[in-house]
């Protein structure tokens, strides 16, 4: 897959209390990524707010309850304990009794974590070859789609290969992406070899640009539904291939949207993008600041 540039992940960053106009809130990046994160965000307010009913300090069984919740919602035991334990402290500083003030908090801290976290390698401006791996129905193949959408609505020129020649139908599925979205698909028949096919693909993108520096990205795709399976999947996948960055898929269908977080964290690689929802359209960059607004916000 062909593309010209990747604007790195803070340049585009608003600042947290940026509001955005409000059609922007519904069809946007802020949108889509509320919508995306819609399961997980309400039950970790939910259960925020409950913990914070009626309180006038923030006592061991409140501070427990958080603890629990952030692990729910699948940020990872040690990051959970350590986000609580900084919240804590700024809550007590603060004489925080408020569920309200209790979120922002915890929102700036889930932000700063995840700004400390790996940054995806600077793309530069020549084409790029992307290589997409994930293991069985984890969203690859929609995941492509939607890449490839990103491309062209960036007025980048795009080439699929049909790598996977081994799953009945799998050609026909990208074929049928590529038709939609107007984009030629390079494809030999099953059971072909996946590594001649992206040869030819790579022949033929190379025939039609004259940039002589490709650059290679890998990106792993894993399934948010998955919560620690996903983990285990990209421990191995890291072992056998170099990975660039992670894109996490079905976001939309879960309340353990806080993986992105122990993705980062414990597998040390860089979350580029969200899936949310089925529709090429359905991706969004990811940003730490909106994360944490759109997750605890
Ligand atoms: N809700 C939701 N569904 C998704 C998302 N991404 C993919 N899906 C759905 O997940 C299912 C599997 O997606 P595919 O793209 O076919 O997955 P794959 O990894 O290519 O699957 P195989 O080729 O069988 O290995 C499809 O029903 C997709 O519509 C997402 O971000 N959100
Ligand atoms: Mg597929």
């Amino acid at each position: 897959m062909a593309e010209d540039t990747n604007k790195p992940n803070d340049i585009l960053e608003l600042a947290p209390e940026t509001r955005l106009p409000e059609d922007e809130e519904k069809t946007g990046f802020f949108g889509k990524l509320k919508r995306g994160l819609f399961m997980t965000h309400t039950e970790i307010i939910e259960k925020v707010s409950d913990a914070m009913k009626d309180k006038v300090t923030l006592d061991d069984r409140t501070i427990e309850y958080l603890e629990e919740t952030l692990i729910g919602a699948d940020m990872g035991v040690e990051t959970s304990l350590e986000l609580v334990e900084r919240v804590k402290k700024n809550a007590l500083r603060e004489q925080t009794t408020s569920a309200a003030r209790l979120r922002k908090l915890l929102s700036d801290e889930v932000a700063d974590l995840l700004s400390e976290m790996p940054r995806p390698r600077p793309l530069g401006r020549g084409p790029t070859l992307t290589l997409v791996v994930g293991v069985n129905g984890v969203g690859k193949t929609t995941s492509i789609a939607k890449l490839a959408k990103r491309h062209l609505q960036q007025r980048e020129k795009v080439m699929l290969a049909a790598g996977d020649t081994f799953r009945a139908a799998a050609i026909e599925q990208l074929a049928l992406w590529g038709e939609r979205l107007g984009v030629e698909v390079v494809r030999q028949g099953q059971g072909a070899d996946p590594g001649a096919v992206v040869y030819d693909a790579i022949h033929a993108a190379k025939a039609r640009s004259e940039a002589p520096d490709w650059q290679k990205r890998t990106i792993l795709v894993l399934d948010a539904t998955t919560g620690q399976n996903a983990l285990a999947q990209a421990r191995t996948f890291k072992q056998v291939v170099p990975i660039d960055g992670v894109l996490l898929a079905k976001i939309d269908g879960t309340a353990k949207g806080g993986m992105v977080v122990a993705i980062a964290r414990e597998l040390k690689l860089p979350v580029l993008y969200l899936g949310v929802g089925e529709k090429p359209e359905d991706l969004v960059d990811f940003r730490p600041r909106e994360f944490a607004a759109a997750l605890v916000g």
